[in-house]
């Protein structure tokens, strides 16, 4: 159901009243633009009208004294300038994008950005690539459903196996992004299926309606293509990647796309993954396979998003010598340096999938030679499937400012390299790739299913351009934006349910790193042996003496010897590995003593009786706050809580009962376990 009456996220005319109510003149010739610049331009205009016709105030010239000037200049600077002088605004940037990011950026402040003292800022992002991967399916897929790990409805996209009629929506997402800076979006599921495939050739007069639609909000459009594609959609005998014809097949096809888009951003490539054709079918590497795709798109100054994505999925799990977390560094570190200067190795924050807690991917810190990207997951996958209230926030932050090298490696300044510095080029080699993540949002009326999971998408956006930010003052602007009237009880309410949310859910899942204990296929809710006997490569070893998985190089798959110095020690020893990720890298008896003083099996209990009862208090304080906001939102988050409660009790007896029943040892609590 498409439901074209949707909530207006972060961005309702309230919002916007500070802004509204001045002087507003905008400074740009748009004549002679390129096409895309000129398109953000009439947005810019568009958006002055809005906000002054709704809120009293008026557009004029940009001699006529304005409050606020937002003015195009010739510059090479990324981002915008601010400057405050004698109680006028001015913006200047070098491109329309990034004044239109100017723009939000004092929407968002507001009084704060028009009524303070005199300033001159810079704001720049971290990094120029900041990118949302949407897994939707053309078609509904018969076992994923429009949307792969989609939990908001259908797409915003396609419906019903065409790309929509009416994409008015999809220019409405390209403005929420560009509040938050995000500016590029590819449109098509990873797992790129037979109707999919074909948006490279037959459908991409589709594809340049669903580009026309996001480029007002100098939002680019990017496709994930199938690496078969010169075989099933061009009928060639091979798609090597070294074959002449094959690589006339791309160059063609990719000539095609730009000529259709000339702003089009490029491919993403999901290849030798999960069932997805690849390199390795034709004794090539995936530098073979990257490198052919990206002379394809070079002459267009396109871009390769290549997952590092690559394990074996069809494992023996009697083989306790494979060791799923060590394929992505496995496959990609050897290659480093042999990629072109336009391929992005994309790499998942982990070197599992998304769980709920994982160390850092090693990968990371492994490639100086290469452009490196950080893929994070807003869909919550592993984290609740958007029926539970889980700010993914701090967890990105964790990731972001991780250091993967002992303090000596620093950035200039002088402060040590973090995770977020490699993505944004200012780690060892110095070649940005940036960020990536998963959409979480669908046709659903509130975007994303749960009214609060909008917080991860807008969090996505201001943590990857500025990934300094604290995520709890990230929350905080999303809240002044979204319930622009909020009484302070509706924000501290907000607050206390989601800021250790993160955190709360981890209590009542897979304990210490573990991981996955979920129901195979759909990933929701508690199934602790659902993995542990497939192929996946997913297990925790539980029998009855302990649990965990020996990562170590002494003893285990050495897959601690995948990290630079501190880490490949901090790990390797379970005295001192941090608590959190002990049976990520170890295999401890029940009674293994952690820092925190407890066992791991009286942890386990402990947590997940205290998880129950954070989400217990989550209902109740919502319950105090409830009507306080919009009868629709205030019903679907009590809905959502709900079933978040029922879910996390589910959890907190299978799990306790689990450990219970392998170990014997009893709850020195002497609560209630099956
Ligand atoms: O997390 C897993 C998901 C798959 C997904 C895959 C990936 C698109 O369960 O649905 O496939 O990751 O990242 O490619």
């Amino acid at each position: 159901m498409f439901d074209n009456d949707f909530h207006p996220a972060w961005l309702p005319d309230t919002a916007l009243r500070t802004v509204g109510s001045r002087r507003l003149a905008l400074a740009a010739d748009a004549a002679g633009a390129p096409p895309a610049d000129a398109a953000v331009l009439a947005t810019l205009e568009t958006e002055l009208g809005r906000a002054t016709t709704a809120h009293g105030g008026a557009v004029v010239g940009p001699d006529d004294s304005p409050d606020l000037l937002l003015r195009l200049t010739a510059s090479s600077a990324p981002g915008f300038r601010l400057v405050r002088h004698d109680g006028r605004v001015t913006v200047t940037a070098a491109s329309p994008t990034a004044l239109l990011h100017g723009y939000f950026h004092v929407v968002r402040l507001s009084v704060a950005a028009l009524d303070a003292p005199s300033t001159d800022e810079s704001h720049a992002p971290a990094s120029a690539l900041r990118m949302l991967d949407h897994w939707d399916n053309v078609d509904v897929h018969p076992v994923m459903g429009q949307v792969e790990r989609g939990y908001a409805g259908g797409s915003v996209f396609y419906d019903a196996g065409r790309v929509r009629t009416d994409l008015s929506r999809v220019t409405a997402y390209a403005r929420l992004l560009a509040a938050v800076g995000i500016d590029r979006v590819s449109i098509n599921n990873v797992n790129v299926h037979a109707r999919e495939a074909r948006l490279l050739t037959d459908d991409l007069p589709e594809v340049a309606r669903i580009a026309a639609a996001l480029r007002p909000y100098g939002v680019r459009t990017h496709l994930s293509v199938s690496f078969a594609a010169p075989t099933t959609l061009g009928g060639l005998p091979t798609s090597d990647p070294l074959d002449p014809a094959v690589r006339d097949w791309w160059r063609a096809a990719a000539d095609k796309v730009w000529t259709a888009i000339p702003d089009f951003g490029g491919f993403v490539v999901k290849a030798d993954s999960e069932g997805q054709p690849g390199p390795f079918a034709h004794g090539r590497d995936h530098a073979d396979g990257a490198n052919m795709l990206a002379a394809a798109v070079a002459p267009h100054e396109g871009l390769i998003h290549w997952r590092a994505f690559v394990y074996n999925h069809t494992q023996d799990w009697r083989d306790r010598s494979t060791d799923r977390a060590r394929a992505a560094h496995d496959h990609f570190a050897p290659l480093d340096g042999r990629f072109a200067d336009n391929v992005i190795v994309q790499v998942k924050h982990g070197p599992m999938d998304f769980q709920v807690r994982e160390p850092v991917s090693p990968v990371l810190s492994a490639m100086p030679g290469t452009r490196v990207a950080l893929e994070l997951q807003v869909t919550q996958e592993y984290t609740g499937q958007q029926r539970h209230a889980v700010y993914l926030g701090p967890a990105w932050s964790e990731v972001l400012r991780w250091q993967p090298w002992d303090s000596s490696t620093v950035r200039d300044g002088g402060t040590p390299v973090t995770v977020a510095d490699v993505a944004s080029g200012r780690g060892p080699g110095r070649r940005a790739g940036g960020f990536a993540a998963v959409a979480n949002v669908g046709d659903d009326r509130f975007w994303t299913g749960h009214p609060l999971a909008q917080a991860n998408l807008y969090a996505y956006g201001r943590l990857t351009w500025d990934p300094t930010l604290e995520p709890t003052a990230v929350l905080d602007e999303w809240v002044s934006l979204t319930f622009p009237d909020a009484p302070a009880e509706l924000r501290a309410a907000i607050h206390a349910i989601l800021d250790a949310s993160w955190q709360t859910y981890e209590l009542y899942t897979a304990p210490l790193g573990v991981g996955f204990m979920v129901r195979p296929g759909h990933h929701y809710g508690p199934d602790v042996d659902g993995y542990e006997y497939t192929p996946w490569g997913t297990y925790h070893f539980a029998d009855r003496d302990g649990i965990g998985v020996d990562r170590t190089r002494a003893t285990g798959t050495g897959y601690t010897g995948q990290y630079a110095a501190p880490w490949r020690d901090v790990y390797e020893s379970p005295t001192t590995c941090p608590d959190e990720l002990l049976l990520f890298f170890h295999h401890v008896p029940y009674g293994h003593v952690l820092h925190s003083g407890k066992s791991v099996v009286q942890h386990v209990y402990d947590t997940h009786f205290e998880g129950v009862e954070r989400v217990a208090r989550m209902v109740e304080r919502w319950d105090e706050v409830a009507h306080l906001v919009p009868d629709d939102v205030a019903h679907r988050v009590r809905d959502r809580l709900a079933e978040q409660l029922r879910s996390a009790v589910e959890w907190r007896d299978q799990i306790t009962t689990y450990f219970w029943r392998k170990s014997g040892v009893p709850d020195s609590n002497g609560r209630r376990i099956y």
